[in-house]
């Protein structure tokens, strides 16, 4: 089975069903609709457009796109047609863009006009292995005369997504996603969560992450439900929708709830979240007292669960049955899920370890890198092959659940984007006077953690050359909030650098 194959399925049973609406509250009177037959329509269309113009099976195609229905009839085609989609956060500037590029040897990008500056700044070399430059909003001259695409076989075990995550050593890695990876966390979700074809999801969480890609979109046109998307989160058009009673589900980061919440807090008159059916969160650590108090506002408990871009979903609390504040719940159908020591024992029940899952949800292995992907992998004694998250947790001996503690490595989550404090050291270090840096994440009410830089300065530095320095390099969400000059960087015997020592702040 592949992805194309569970569209078909919502296809089938109701061509006539609302798919998808497109609205942008910035655009008051623009909505685009499409039925699950309209919007299969267009898919074709667009594969045809595509094959046309040589992608084959196996490709990779870039997208530098944001949430509109061009992405989701784009994204359909290219699994069509074997392809492989490989998206681009939207806040990546040339450096970031230039190596997923490079290490994908993507030989299209899918953009949009309104990317076009950014994509200005690339230069020739830059552009890698590209062959061409498509844009969404000018379809004439590669759309208008497409024909029906040629049959492709394609197979669970394809590529149908690489999905590039934060690396420890300053450059992202690509996750490789095959359609059974996706087809495991999208029918475990379904059942888990109880789907219905009745529900309709409002989501604006960006397209380009495994949050809103798979979690949201795959598991709305699986369920043959409806997605409302969003170009992206809107405090005001959210609780207006919510409240109207036109959506049954939301998912979100936390910082999205921390918003919620302050909201909420201030309106006299709450919104009625009566037809709303589940509210999830996921991607960074939800606080007990945002659970809390978001329940005491709405009288709706919020759904916490846990994945990866290499695993998709991992673990949830439950749909029926106690959902805990502070907790990420047991495994989805399909997952198993060990804790172990420093030697790969499992630990038993109320003893910190690390993480380690498998599943048919878990991703092949890092593009073009084994030696990363062995080193993400272990084999038990019986011969079984687990993935290592990176993050410490223990499990309730009572309940079962599992509580996360925090990382292994030294990953930050701004809003549910991961930042390494790698990459910025290096970018830091690159400037002139900047002998050393060391990034930690600090906590943040709106965010959840932001990165901080400690420096090593030859002497005087000019801040501000060094705050537009990594502005053009860097993604903004990236850009620390706060210089401290120090004379050194705490270390142990070894020379390694102790950032648990770094001076707060
Ligand atoms: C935007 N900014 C941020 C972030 N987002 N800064 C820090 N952290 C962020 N997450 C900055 C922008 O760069 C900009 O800075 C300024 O804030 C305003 O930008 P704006 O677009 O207006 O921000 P926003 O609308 O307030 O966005 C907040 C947001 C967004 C809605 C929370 O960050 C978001 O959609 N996050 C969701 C990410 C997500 O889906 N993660 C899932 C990945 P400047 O003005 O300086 O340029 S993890 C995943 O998929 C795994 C599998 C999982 O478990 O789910
Ligand atoms: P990413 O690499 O973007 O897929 O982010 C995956 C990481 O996000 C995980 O390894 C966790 O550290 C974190 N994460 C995802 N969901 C949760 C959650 N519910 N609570 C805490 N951390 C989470």
């Amino acid at each position: 089975m592949n992805l194309s194959t569970l569209f078909a399925i919502a296809l089938e049973r109701s061509p006539d069903k609302l798919a998808l609406e497109f609205a942008d509250a910035e655009q008051p009177g623009r909505v685009e609709r499409y039925t699950y037959g309209e919007l299969y329509a267009a898919v074709e269309r667009w594969a045809g457009a595509l094959q046309r113009l040589g992608l084959q099976k196996g490709d990779r195609i870039a997208f530098f796109l944001g949430n509109r229905p061009e992405f989701v009839i784009a994204y359909l085609a290219v699994i069509r047609l074997g392809g492989v989609m490989v998206p681009i956060n939207l806040r990546y500037r040339k450096r970031e863009i230039s190596h997923i590029l490079h290490d994908s040897t993507a030989r299209f990008l899918l953009t949009e006009a309104s990317q076009q500056p950014v994509l200005d700044e690339l230069e020739a070399g830059d552009l890698a292995a590209l062959e061409r430059v498509l844009s969404v909003d000018a379809t004439e001259s590669w759309l208008d005369d497409a024909s029906t695409p040629a049959p492709v076989l394609v197979q669970g075990e394809d590529l149908a997504l690489i999905l590039y995550t934060s690396g420890t050593t300053g450059r992202s890695k690509g996750a490789m996603i095959t359609h059974n990876n996706v087809l495991a966390t999208v029918t475990g979700l379904l059942s888990a969560w109880a789907w219905e074809r009745e529900d309709v999801i409002l989501l604006p969480l960006p397209l380009f992450h495994t949050h809103g890609l798979i979690v949201g979109l795959h598991c709305t046109l699986a369920a043959g439900a409806t997605t409302r998307l969003r170009p992206h989160f809107d405090l005001a058009e959210t609780l207006e929708v919510l409240g109207s009673g036109s959506a049954t589900l939301f998912f979100a980061v936390p910082t999205i709830y921390f918003r919620l919440v302050d909201a909420l807090r201030r309106m006299e008159k709450k919104p009625d979240f009566s037809r709303m059916r589940l509210f999830c969160s996921g991607s960074a650590p939800l606080p007990a007292e945002t659970h809390t108090e978001f329940e005491q506002l709405t009288g709706l408990r919020i759904l916490e669960r846990y994945g990866m871009t290499e695993t998709g979903m991992n673990l949830s609390n439950p749909y029926a049955g106690p959902r805990i504040a502070g907790t990420v719940g047991t495994p989805l159908p399909g997952v198993c899920a060990r804790i172990v020591d420093g030697q790969n024992n499992p630990v038993p029940p109320g003893v910190e370890g690390e993480l380690l899952v498998r599943g048919s949800n878990v991703f092949d292995g890092y593009w073009q890198d084994p030696a990363k992907t062995a080193a993400s992998f272990s084999t038990d004694g019986e011969g079984i092959r687990w993935f290592h998250t990176g993050d410490l947790a223990r499990q309730d001996a009572q309940t079962g659940y599992v509580t996360l503690l925090g990382r292994r490595h030294e990953l930050i989550i701004s809003g549910g984007f991961n930042i390494y404090p790698r990459e910025i050291e290096e970018m830091l270090c690159a400037f002139a006077g900047v002998i050393e840096a060391a990034v930690v994440g600090t906590p943040h009410p709106d965010w959840g953690e932001v990165p901080v830089a400690y420096l090593v300065c030859t002497g005087a530095l000019d801040e501000a050359g060094l705050v537009a320095f990594c502005r053009s390099q860097l993604a903004s969400f990236k850009l620390p909030r706060r210089f401290h000059y120090v004379e050194q960087l705490p270390r142990n015997a070894m020379g390694k650098v102790q950032k648990h020592l770094l001076p707060k702040g």
